[in-house]
């Protein structure tokens, strides 16, 4: 008996605890600035082509069930043609991106990206990023 109460006592003792410890204190780093936005619909990206300015971001948002990828990789596409970056860029992938999940890209060297989804390329999922 003595020792149940005890058990008690120190599971209350605990949940505050706890509770202290998820407080105002704890910080998250604040999400990184958007400065265009390209939704992934079933078999396509929309908006097909964004332009923006040197070292801003675009993010890529899948309000589709079905998973996509934003690929920059003329290895991986299944037609190199499919994929241009201007002269100096380097390839990118995002990997798969679930349905509901985004994903953010930051452009650095000016000119104009092609890029596909892996899974959805010979549907014609391509889209244009015009970084000036
Ligand atoms: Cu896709």
């Amino acid at each position: 008996m003595l020792l149940t109460r005890t058990a008690l006592i120190a599971a209350g003792a605990f949940s505050l605890a706890a509770c202290g410890l998820s407080g105002p204190a704890h910080t998250e780093p604040p999400p990184p600035q958007v400065d265009a936005t390209v939704t992934m619909g079933m078999v396509n990206f929309d908006p097909e082509a964004v332009a923006i300015q040197s070292g801003q971001t675009v993010q890529w948002r899948n309000t589709s069930p079905i998973a996509h990828t934003v690929t920059a990789d003329k290895r991986m596409a299944a037609n190199a043609e499919n994929v241009q970056l201007p002269a100096g860029a380097e390839s990118f992938h995002s990997g798969s991106i679930g349905a509901g999940e985004v994903w953010s890209y930051t452009f650095t060297v000016p000119g104009t990206y092609r890029y596909v989804c892996l899974p959805h390329e010979k549907k014609g999922m391509i889209g244009t990023v015009i970084v000036r």
